[in-house]
């Protein structure tokens, strides 16, 4: 099917949608169900007045399915992955060789030669869509790890467009990211960008200086002069800076005020028999998000008799994500039997000190928590930003609540009253709960009140007018 070229085009390892596919009497049939998340969002607030098309993935390997129209006027153009493309382009070269080292190592990354190789091909496919749905001299904003090479492919076909690229997770110091045997090519990707956004601007310095010691490039404050590949082709500039990413803080807010969310958390607490504390972790099941780190904190608590294993709960929920559940297995049987010791020790009848849900949680669920919870745990090792910090301060409306903050999340950049922590720094991180734990009521309103302020200002809707404005050269 053709399509109808478009002045805005976002593309994304996923479509906002997933397709369901039911094999029938007469055939198959797809229907699509809406995959809400923070990006979907944030391109909601500005499709709204441009819907423009989205190009992504659908969900499901080896379907190939024509670009359609959504009720909102959105063409979305879905890109077919064959299960070896998902297994070398997503779960091999973007999440065991890209994810873990541009969290600065925290799990040896792999590297194999296949595994770049469909990269490459992959994010062709992503490029060649791209192109096609573009109309003449349109926006398109490119989105994280897995896309790096699609802004100069782009160009090189497309000179006419105006390309963003923005980087949902960390971008690492030049020292880690050398390693990459194909770092050459990853930052020449990107540079196919005009404008290239990062969660901190430690990640945009990283970047910057990477390009200097890497290919020997000139930087200006946020711009990097880019040479011609040709003796005709003029020098670009290329800007490379900080764009935090945000939440939908008034949609959280609305959900926490709704009589259902404030019962349900009442509810909460009471089916957890009433404890005087009860702290709260929310992640996807990442070696990233420090976990064990928090669960190890705790544990030694209990054990020191700092907490009353008694009147003390977490509830952790961590869910894998999407198609990743049998590489996240370790991770899961670790914080299991790490759970199930605590447990072991302390756990009377009726109550057990730590409660681990597995399964992913509705988002009124989600925020049922936020708003029960006294201490929100977030203690992530490395974390290009980290919602669940932001959506736990929009949830409480109430003023309160204490939001302990891995000083690796980009989240602490902003929210610098939360009480931040060095999550390897196990001695550190407990008398950072503790801290938490005994903090007055006053100061916990003070410092809620200016995390609040930060939350509610930037929110996604922002994010993403502040980074098309930038791109678009419309910012005031
Ligand atoms: P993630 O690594 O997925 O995102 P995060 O920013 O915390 O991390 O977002 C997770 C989202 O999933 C939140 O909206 C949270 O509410 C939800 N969630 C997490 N666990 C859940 C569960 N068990 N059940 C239901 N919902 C759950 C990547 C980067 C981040 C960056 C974001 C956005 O790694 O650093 O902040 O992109 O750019």
């Amino acid at each position: 099917m053709d399509i109808t070229p478009q002045s805005l085009v976002v593309v994304a390892n996923r479509l906002p949608v997933d397709a369901q596919v039911t094999e029938g009497t007469e055939g198959r049939t797809v229907t699509w169900r809406p995959s809400p998340g923070g990006l979907v969002t944030a391109m909601d607030a500005v499709m709204r007045s441009n819907p423009g098309a989205w190009v992504g993935w659908c969900g499901t390997a080896g379907l190939e399915l024509d670009p359609f129209t959504d009720d909102s006027g959105r063409t979305l153009v879905p890109i077919p992955l064959s299960a070896t493309d998902l297994e070398e382009h997503y779960e091999g070269f973007s999440n065991a060789s890209l994810w873990p080292l541009y969290h600065d190592g925290v799990a040896p990354p792999e590297y194999h030669r296949e595994w770049w190789a469909t990269y490459e091909e992959v994010n062709r496919r992503f490029a060649d869509a791209a192109a096609a749905a573009a109309a003449e001299g349109a926006t398109v904003w490119v989105h994280d790890y897995q896309l790096q090479l699609v802004p100069a492919m782009l160009r090189a076909m497309r000179p006419d467009l105006r390309i963003g690229f923005f980087l949902h997770i960390p971008f690492p110091p030049h020292e880690i990211f050398r390693q990459i045997p194909w770092r050459r090519q990853i930052l020449e990707g990107l540079l196919g960008s005009d404008l290239i956004g990062f969660q901190r601007k430690t990640d945009a310095s990283n970047f910057r200086r990477t390009l200097r010691m890497q290919l020997g490039m000139q930087t200006q404050r946020t711009f990097v002069k880019v040479p011609g590949t040709r003796a005709d082709e003029p020098e670009r500039l290329v800007r490379a800076e900080a764009y935090p990413i945000s939440i939908d803080s008034a949609d959280f807010e609305a959900l926490a005020r709704s009589p259902e969310v404030q019962d349900r958390a009442a509810e909460i607490r009471r089916e957890l028999g009433n404890p005087d504390l009860l702290m709260l972790g929310v992640d996807r099941l990442d070696y990233t998000k420090g976990i064990r780190h928090r669960l190890r904190a705790i544990g030694e608590l209990l054990d020191e008799g700092e907490l009353d294993p008694t009147r003390a709960v977490l509830v952790q929920v961590a869910s894998p994500s999407r198609g990743r559940v049998e590489l996240y297995q370790a991770i899961r049987d670790d914080i299991e039997s790490t759970v199930g010791r605590i447990n072991g020790s302390f756990a009377t009848i009726g109550h057990n000190p730590v409660i681990h849900l597995h399964q992913p949680q509705p988002r009124e669920e989600i925020v049922a928590l936020y708003l029960a919870a006294d201490l929100m745990l977030v203690t992530a090792l490395r974390d290009g930003m980290n919602l669940v910090a932001k959506e736990y301060v929009a949830s409480r409306f109430d003023g309160d609540g204490v939001l302990v903050l891995s000083e690796f999340a980009g989240a602490a950049d902003e929210l610098t009253q939360a009480v931040t922590v060095n999550p390897y720094d196990i001695d550190g991180l407990k008398a950072a709960i503790m801290q938490a734990v005994t903090m007055d009521r006053s100061e916990r309103r003070r410092r809620m009140r200016f995390l609040r302020r930060r939350v509610m200002e930037n929110d996604v809707q922002a994010w993403a007018h502040r980074f098309l404005d930038a791109l678009t050269g419309s910012e005031t």
